[in-house]
C-alpha cells in the first residue's frame, strides 16, 4: 500500500502482537539459538490444530489500553489512559509486567489521585524508570497521530505515566517515530531513514530535563542519538555478528538497549540473510532476527514487529502466525479503527 495505506495500519498492530506472543518463549533467554527460533515459529502451524494459543504479554496488554484510550477519546486523554492501564493490571496482573511499574499500576487506580503523572514521578527514589515499558506501547500513538509533533508530544506523554526518567519516555518517542517514519514509506530508503530519526532526536534529547539524566546516569550527552549512530555503523557492514549486536546496542530491559535495538533489527532484515529461511519474507525475518538475540525478546520482537508491519503491511503477515496468536484479530480491527481516526484528522475533521 501508499503511505498511511490501511494495510500499513494493520501490520503495524498485528506485528506488534505477534512479536510479543511469539517472543514470549525466549524472554530472558541468554543464548537463542536460531535453530529453536525456526523451530518455534514452524510449530505455530500445529498451535492452531488444538494445542492452544500463544498468550500475550504485558505489551500487548498495555498497548491495547492506548488504543482503546486513543479510540472512545478521540485523541489523548491522560486520566482515562491512565485508568485503563491501573484497571487492565487489576483484571489480569499475571502478564509478566516489570516488577517495579507494578506500583505504579496500584497507585494510578487510587480514586484519590489528583496527579496521574506523580506515582512515575516516585519510582526508583524519584529518578523515575527507564525500562522500556513506555516504548512497547508507542506504536499506536504514531497511528492516531498524523502530525509528527504530536506523536512526539502525545507519545512522550503517554510514556510519562509510568516512566518519568527521559530514557524511558525518550525510548517511547523513538520508537513512535520510526513506526510514524515507516508508515510514510520511509524505509524505502533506509539511509535516510536513519538520519531522519537522528535529527529528530537530537532535538528530543536536547532539552534540559534529558541532559541532566544522562548526566545522572554516566550516560553519553544524547544517548538514544549515540546508539542510532551506531545502529547506522552496523548497517553499513556486510556482515555483524549477533554478539555485536548484543554488544554494541543490547537486547536488555532498559528503553536504551532494546529501542536502537529493534530499528536495527528491522533495517537489518530489509534483505535476506544467510541465516534465514530464503522462503521468508521481510517481516518474518525481522521477527525470527530479533528473537535470536535472546534477552528481552518479547518486547524487541513487538516493537521491531510495529515498524516492519508498518513497512510489509498486512499481506507480509503469515495466516498461521496471525491465527495463534492472542488478540491479533482485535488487533486487526483496531487498525482500521485508527487508521479513520487518523484520516480524519488529516482532513481536518
Ligand atoms: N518484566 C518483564 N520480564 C521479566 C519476567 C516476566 C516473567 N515473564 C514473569 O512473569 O515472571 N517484562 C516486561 O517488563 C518490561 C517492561 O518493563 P517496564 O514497564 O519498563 O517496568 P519497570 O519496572 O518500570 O522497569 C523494568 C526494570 O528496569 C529496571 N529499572 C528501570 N528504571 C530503573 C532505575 N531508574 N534504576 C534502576 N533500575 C531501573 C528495574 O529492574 C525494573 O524492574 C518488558 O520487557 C515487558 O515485557
Ligand atoms: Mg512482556
Ligand atoms: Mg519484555
Amino acid at each position: 500500500g501508499g503511505p498511511a495505506s490501511l494495510s500499513r495500519f494493520r501490520g503495524a498492530l498485528v506485528a506488534a502482537v505477534l512479536g510479543d506472543c511469539v517472543g514470549g518463549e525466549f524472554e530472558g533467554a541468554e543464548e537463542v539459538p536460531m535453530e529453536s527460533v525456526l523451530q518455534h515459529l514452524n510449530g505455530l502451524d500445529d498451535e492452531t490444530k488444538g494445542s492452544g494459543i500463544l498468550e500475550y504479554s504485558d505489551d500487548t496488554a498495555m498497548a491495547r489500553c492506548v488504543v482503546q484510550s486513543l479510540l472512545t477519546r478521540t485523541g489523548f486523554d491522560e486520566h482515562d489512559m491512565a485508568r485503563r492501564f491501573a484497571k487492565e493490571y487489576s483484571t489480569s496482573p499475571g502478564r509478566g509486567y516489570g516488577s517495579g511499574v507494578i506500583q505504579v499500576l496500584k497507585k494510578l487506580s487510587s480514586p484519590h489521585l489528583s496527579d496521574v503523572y506523580q506515582p512515575a514521578r516516585d519510582q526508583f527514589n524519584g529518578r523515575g524508570s527507564f525500562g522500556n515499558g513506555g516504548a512497547m506501547r508507542a506504536a499506536p500513538f504514531a497511528l492516531a497521530f498524523p502530525e509528527l509533533a504530536d506523536v512526539k508530544r502525545f507519545a512522550r506523554l503517554g510514556a510519562m505515566l509510568t516512566h518519568s526518567c527521559s530514557l524511558g519516555y525518550n525510548g517511547a518517542v523513538l520508537q513512535a517515530l520510526a513506526v510514524h517514519l515507516s508508515l510514510q514509506g520511509a524505509l524505502d530508503l533506509p539511509q535516510q531513514f536513519i538520519s531522519r530519526l537522528i535529527t529528530e532526536m537530537e532535538e528530543v534529547e536536547g532539552d534540559e530535563a534529558a541532559r541532566k539524566d544522562a548526566r545522572i546516569l554516566k550516560e553519553a550527552e544524547k544517548p538514544f542519538c549515540e546508539r542510532l549512530h551506531r545502529v547506522r555503523d552496523l548497517m553499513d557492514r556486510s556482515q555483524v555478528s549477533v554478539e555485536e549486536v548484543i554488544s554494541e546496542l543490547g537486547n536488555g530491559i532498559a528503553a536504551l538497549h532494546s529501542v536502537p535495538t529493534a530499528i536495527f533489527c528491522v533495517l537489518h532484515c530489509l534483505q535476506p540473510r544467510e541465516c534465514l529461511p530464503e522462503n521468508y519474507g521481510g517481516l518474518e525475518r525481522t521477527i525470527s532476527y530479533s528473537l535470536a538475540l535472546g534477552g528481552d525478546t518479547d518486547t524487541i520482537a513487538c516493537m521491531a514487529g510495529a515498524i516492519a508491519g508498518a513497512h510489509y503491511g498486512i499481506e507480509a503477515i503469515p495466516q498461521s502466525w496471525m491465527k495463534c496468536c492472542e488478540g491479533a484479530e482485535d488487533a486487526d480491527i483496531n487498525a482500521e479503527r485508527l487508521h479513520r481516526l487518523y484520516h480524519q484528522s488529516l482532513q481536518g475533521g
